[in-house]
């Protein structure tokens, strides 16, 4: 892993010409076949770089595009994904085809680049606009679902967090289903949904759904509206946090900036922080934890509910389950 301090990327190599130079040198010793750059990269960036290094450059967009390709189960998630994927690659084919250019086209005539370059242009248009037109009518689809949902009146409550923070594991420890949990990053892609009791005895839904990710390509928020809107029916939203993880006070944040991009800002709210059994020894200890008189007023989130748990290991169910009642 290289990183580097500039004022501003370079519009041409988007990394400056001594770290080129260093990454070359590297290509001895490592002999590595591929770099992959944690940020998006404009198409111009990604060409000189590949000519540069003289290997596959990736940027995070397709690389976050490549994990859901491969994660996408179901019809609507194929179709989202491979839609994000062709509007990544759109504005990215000029170079695919600029070789061809090079043999130039008489006076008058076109290079076979352009001409080619066209062709898949309009492959691209057309099969975007077939896949908006599906996906189209999935949404029409969740929506008369989701209204029907909404007319027996119970209660919908979606987990939401940062990828691999445990919402599947609590959906699964909930609702004792057994959805894909996996130690990495977008194990879901498809919204399921599970009718749960409280202890009151009232019942409400749970959904759970993709993981959110710092720099999410605007391709993919775009392509999954239509898993996304399921949040918009949402009476409560469960924000699970992994607060083991060294990045969980900027997981954090970037899930409250994507709730509010979604307009999903105002929804009433839990926090919950989870994977507590890598920090505590018993749940015991955890319900000491949560006793401290102005434990929530200590962590400073004004109007939220906070509550510690273990997905895993089931600890703090009882007082999770209590909240989302008094909510509902
Ligand atoms: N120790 C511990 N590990 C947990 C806990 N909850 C989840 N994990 C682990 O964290 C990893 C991610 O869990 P998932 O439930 O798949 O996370 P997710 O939020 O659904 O992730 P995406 O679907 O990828 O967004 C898995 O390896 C889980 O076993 C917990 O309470 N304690
Ligand atoms: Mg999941």
């Amino acid at each position: 892993m290289l990183t580097q301090k500039l004022d501003a990327p370079s519009p041409t190599y988007y990394i400056g010409k001594g770290k080129i130079g260093e990454l070359i040198g590297l290509k001895e010793q490592t002999q590595y076949d591929t770099v992959i750059f944690d940020d998006e990269l404009s198409p111009r960036q990604q060409r000189n770089l590949e000519e540069a290094l003289g290997v596959k450059v990736i940027d995070r967009s397709a690389l976050i595009l490549h994990i859901f390709a491969r994660k996408a189960r179901t019809h609507e998630g194929k179709l989202q994904v491979e839609l994000a994927q062709h509007q990544y690659l759109l504005p990215r084919l000029i170079g695919q085809w600029r070789h061809l250019e090079r043999l130039g086209g008489g006076i008058g005539t076109r290079g076979p680049g352009e001409a080619q370059l066209e062709t898949d242009r309009r492959l691209i248009y057309k099969r975007i606009n077939l896949l908006q037109h599906k996906i189209e009518s999935v949404r029409q689809h969740r929506a008369l679902y989701r209204r029907r949902r909404k007319e027996t009146g119970t209660p919908i409550v979606a987990l939401v967090g940062y990828t691999n923070a445990g919402k599947s594991t609590l959906f699964n420890t909930l609702s004792k289903a057994s959805v894909d949990v996996e130690d990495r990053l977008f194990s879901t892609l498809d919204p399921v949904t599970r009718r749960l009791a409280l202890p009151t005895g009232q019942q409400f839904l749970i959904t759970d759904t993709v993981g959110f990710i710092h720099k999410l390509p605007p391709s993919i928020i775009a392509a999954f509206r239509a898993t996304l809107e399921e949040l918009d029916e949402a009476d409560l939203l469960l924000h699970i946090v992994d607060i083991t993880h060294k990045n969980a006070a900027n997981q954090c944040l970037t899930v409250e900036k994507i709730l509010s991009e979604l307009n999903l800002k105002n929804k009433p709210k839990i926090t919950v922080f989870n994977k507590l059994d890598l920090a505590l020894s018993s749940e015991a200890e955890l319900k000491a934890l949560t006793a401290i008189p102005y434990f929530e007023e200590e962590i400073l989130l004004p109007n939220e509910g906070i509550v510690l748990i273990s997905a895993a290991k089931g600890w703090g169910m009882d007082e999770l389950l209590n909240k989302i009642a008094h909510h509902l």
